[in-house]
């Protein structure tokens, strides 16, 4: 056995083993260690193996006088095989290798322009929002819960900030009823009140239409104890026409609160309407816009009965349209 050699040849081998691993699973990735990985395999293997065939040959020969021995001709041409064999095994892995890697790339590269697609839409939806446009939102008096108490039907208005909202509240109560948004910097009311009607506070009937009792704080805030649809949030109707939204925007029946359907187009005229029946006040709806400048929740509630449960929620989403476009949106400085 040539010990030298063998011990060479297995060192290389090993080297190249471990420059091969290292190849596939990427740690010593490079076209120079996949080179140095090809040679230094076959070789070494082809070394060991001579190494190792040449103590056998030595063993085989017959002692010659003066004569050390060696490797036979068939020793050296199977080291040969063994190190070719080598290299096609090792030709043949990489190739593979690299092909995985390169499927990889390959799905690498497409998962990379998907995130930058799926980020620049993220980024083009966070900075454009939307555009506003008209809401016509419809709602009822109703006592249908469990309680059998005053409610909103429904109790909770969802909205993008900037949005113009048109409001129609109704109800066929003979108690007097209210839609009042008087939280944050919201100022809006209809007040569907009329004479002869029920008064659940003062527990009288009222005198006269569109009362708030002379006795409550919103009035100060812009809210009228004398205009049935008031408040500094209630919009003019030029600004209205203006934008197209001076009629209700979803077609109605021409008195809301009853059947059978005449369908109409109903203009936002601020006003609260008060149906007769037998000369006695059967239906009263009011109709009123504001736009919600101001992103938030806001409760909105009735003066009669906000302590038995009628109350609803205003919800202004935020809209990053209107940090560009804040005149759009309506938002002024005062107001933020
Ligand atoms: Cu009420």
């Amino acid at each position: 056995m040539n010990r030298p050699l063998t011990s060479l040849g297995v060192l290389m081998a090993i080297v190249g083993v471990f420059l091969f691993y290292g190849v596939f699973v990427g740690f010593t990735a490079g076209f120079a260690a996949m080179l140095l990985a090809i040679i230094l395999l076959p070789i070494g293997s082809g070394l060991a193996f001579y190494g190792a065939a040449f103590r056998g040959a030595y063993a085989a020969q017959p002692k010659v006088a003066g004569g050390g021995g060696g490797a036979t001709t068939g020793t050296v041409w199977a080291a040969i095989a063994v190190a070719v064999v080598a290299i096609l095994l090792a030709v043949a892995s990489l190739s593979v290798a690299f092909s995985a890697q390169s499927n990889i790339n390959s799905v690498n590269t497409q998962i990379t322009q998907a995130n930058n697609s799926i980020a620049s839409l993220n980024g083009t939806l966070a900075t454009s929002g939307a555009v506003p446009s008209t809401v016509a939102v419809k709602i009822d008096w109703c006592n249908l819960d469990n309680t059998g108490q005053d409610r909103f039907c429904p109790n909770e208005i969802i909205v993008n900030q900037g949005d113009i909202v048109q409001l129609m509240f109704l109800h066929n109560d003979s108690d007097v009823h209210t839609f009042t948004l008087d939280t944050g910097s919201y100022s809006f009311q209809i007040n569907g009140s009329e004479a002869g009607m029920h008064d659940f506070l003062s527990n009288q009937n009222l005198a006269g239409p569109c009362s708030n009792s002379g006795t409550f704080a919103e009035e100060s805030a812009g809210i009228s104890g004398t205009y049935c649809v008031s408040g500094t949030s209630l919009l003019s109707s030029s600004f209205l026409s203006s934008h197209g939204s001076s009629n209700f925007k979803v077609i109605q029946n021409g008195n809301p609160a009853s059947a059978p359907p005449d369908l109409e187009e109903i203009p936002v005229n601020d006003m609260v309407h008060v149906v007769l029946f037998n000369d006695t006040v059967s239906e009263v709806w009011g109709i009123g816009a504001f736009q919600a400048t101001q992103p938030g929740i806001y409760e909105f509630f009735c003066h009669y009965h906000v302590s038995n449960g009628m109350f609803g929620y205003l919800i202004v989403l935020p809209n990053p349209y209107c940090n560009t476009h804040a005149s759009v949106c309506g938002v002024t400085s005062s107001s933020g």
